[in-house]
């Protein structure tokens, strides 16, 4: 298999300390993935779906107690605790593995260990970094194998003494007492244990390609970020490049596959994806930041997706899915959830397994009553997505015009504003805020602060990450433009006032036009605002010039009171706020109370 001594010695203490009754080496064929689905499915651990109708999709059911991300029990691990910042959790690396270690010793006892090498990026291309991630479900196996580049050339490019993240994952019993998600920067190391879902154990997305990769990229002079990354084609073929960062559950799969509206469609313009959820952004020899997709698929949130909010997801999982938490409709042996379309199944399982009874259906108790759990989500591979991007197996990356930040804000965010520098543009991703959704286990709809979408996923301390940002721009000679936009503002009745998905398209054109200097804009308080005529509403229905301007508004008096939070927000990060962010919201306060 491989000759790397460091992997060989590393596997020997992992078997050592979690005792499997096998190795399986995972070889990236076909052959073996098919295996392995039957195998799953002789378990109980996934169902085969309707070969007509889903070909080679499946559906998977994860425990009751573990549907989302655990904020809670996600632990930086650094020697300094002030290396891991106040945001996240830290826990000693000492007492930590020896904690762990109790919790691995003989899990696997009865089960196999499957050996996952995958690389982030093209393999054996300049910009990729790879993984070994060792687990005890079959599940993971087979989403690590859509979600990343998988087999035994990855092994190849990792040589005899190449680097590698080491990741260890076991669902042991799936305590949620003693679930832990432990990322060790200093050690290129991530140990996960008793879960089986999607961010807490597909150990190649958010644990190393944003918590280990962030703290890889501070040190050698490149950025992780939660972003997605789109192309839009004009009519003349000119493809520009956007990249934008929602929090979860807030829209990147959504705006990274969008179709421009009809109008748009006719004079020729095209949206492409390079990536719905992670960009690794380097400079490029042409002095432009240049945006990679690590991933090779896409998890993406199910309930909403319909085949008029986002028909490029709902192509892209129609083969060779992996379904998880969603409703399974008896009747035909296929998969529902909220928001799919106005025929919930009625012979059907809800995502707990059980006999589901859509009449009961209360949108106030989602999670209690729904068919398909909010955060239920289905794996697919880009390859299958019908607007994939040509770019996007290009180990370069794409040239980035405009760089995008976002929430989900009832209020005081306005629908589209853009920052007056690359300073003032990390000042306005360092306030970003949102209402928490189910992606994460916890509260939803709370409003809390999220940098850069990155609050729950940057592996070292956040006011580093800041002054790296403001570093990083220092070093770009032609850095792109930045941005925030807000789908999200809602009227007296809670009803979204900007239709969205698809129709996003029209701001979009407004960004890059103001990146190309073709449009003027109005100065406020927070950044330059458009003119409301300069949002093209051609063809929308039921938006006027007026919902356009109110959906524009800077509020000063619920500004100023987000300056108060902010306040708050930056004194709990601690002294290594960057003095320039402190500088810019001064001036903001200033500008909002003249
Ligand atoms: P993660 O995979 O968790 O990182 O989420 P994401 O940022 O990719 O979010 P996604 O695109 O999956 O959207 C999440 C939810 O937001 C879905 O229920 C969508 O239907 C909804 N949504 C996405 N875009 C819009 C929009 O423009 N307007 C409104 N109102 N809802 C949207
Ligand atoms: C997110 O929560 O931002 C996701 C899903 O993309 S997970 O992989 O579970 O993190
Ligand atoms: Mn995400």
């Amino acid at each position: 298999m491989t000759k790397n001594k460091q992997l060989l010695t590393w596997l020997d203490e992992m078997t050592e300390l979690c005792k499997p009754d096998k190795i399986i080496w995972i070889d990236g064929s076909d052959e073996q993935r098919d295996a392995l689905r039957a195998e799953a499915c002789r378990t109980g651990e996934m169902i085969k779906l309707n070969e007509e109708k889903l070909p080679g999709c499946y559906l998977h059911r994860t425990a009751v107690n573990d549907v989302a991300r655990v904020e809670g029990r996600t632990f930086i691990c650094t020697r300094k605790k002030e290396d891991c910042g106040t945001i996240n959790n830290w826990l000693d690396p000492v007492e930590c593995y020896a904690t762990l270690k109790k919790l691995y010793c003989g899990a696997m006892q009865g089960r196999t260990m499957y050996v996952i090498p995958y690389s982030m990026g093209i393999v054996g291309s300049e910009f990729a970094k790879y993984g070994i991630e060792l687990t005890d479900s079959i599940y993971v196996v087979l989403n690590m194998l859509i979600m990343t580049r998988v087999g035994n050339d990855v092994l190849d490019a990792i040589g005899e003494n190449g680097e590698f993240i080491k990741g260890l994952h076991s669902k042991a019993t799936l305590d949620e007492k003693n679930r832990y998600i432990c990322h060790f920067p200093e050690d290129n190391a991530i140990w996960s244990v008793n879960s089986g879902y999607g961010g807490n154990v597909l150990l190649g997305k958010k644990c190393f390609a944003l918590r280990i990769a962030s703290w890889l990229g501070r040190k050698e002079g490149w950025m992780a970020e939660h972003m997605l990354i789109l192309g839009v084609e004009y009519p003349n073929g000119d493809i520009k490049y956007v990249t934008a960062a929602f929090p979860s559950a807030c829209g990147k799969t959504n705006l990274a596959m969008m179709i421009p509206p009809e109008i748009f469609r006719k004079k020729g313009y095209k949206v492409w994806t390079v990536g719905d959820d992670i960009a690794w952004l380097r400079i490029g020899k042409d002095g432009r930041l240049y945006a990679m997709n690590p991933e090779n698929g896409f998890f993406g949130v199910a309930p909403g997706t319909n085949d008029k909010s986002n028909p490029n997801a709902l192509a892209t999982c129609q083969e060779g899915a992996i379904f998880t938490n969603v409703c399974h409709n008896l009747d035909d042996n296929t998969v529902w959830w909220e928001g799919l379309d106005n025929n919930p199944p009625h012979n059907a399982n809800n995502w707990r397994g059980e006999k589901w009874d859509y009449t009961k259906y209360d949108k106030a108790d989602k999670i209690g009553t729904s068919g398909a759990h909010p955060n239920s989500r289905f794996t697919a591979k880009a390859t299958n997505c019908p607007c994939l991007s040509s770019e996007f197996n290009n180990p370069e990356g794409v040239p980035v015009t405009a760089m995008i930040f976002g929430g989900r804000r009832a209020k005081t965010a306005p629908l589209v504003y853009q920052s007056t520098s690359w300073q003032n543009g990390t000042f306005v991703g360092s306030i970003m805020a949102s209402e928490t959704t189910a992606a994460a286990a916890g509260a939803i709809g709370v409003v809390r602060r999220d940098p850069m979408a990155m609050r729950p996923f940057v592996g070292y301390d956040m006011g580093d990450y800041w002054h790296h940002w403001l570093e990083m721009g220092t070093k770009i000679p032609h850095a792109p433009k930045i941005f925030h936009v807000n789908w999200f503002r809602t009227d007296d009745e809670g009803n979204f006032i900007w239709p969205g998905y698809g129709e996003n398209f029209r701001v979009v054109l407004w960004i890059l036009a103001r990146c190309a200097g073709e449009v003027d804009a109005d100065i406020t308080p927070i950044g330059y605002v458009p003119k409301a005529e300069d949002i093209d509403i051609e063809g929308l229905d039921g938006v006027t010039l007026d919902t356009i301007r109110s959906l524009l508004t800077v509020d000063r008096e619920s500004w100023l009171t987000d300056v108060e939070n902010i306040k708050d927000f930056y004194k709990s990060i601690g002294d290594r706020v960057p003095d320039a962010m402190w500088d810019e919201l001064a001036a903001l306060e200033a500008r909002l109370s003249k």
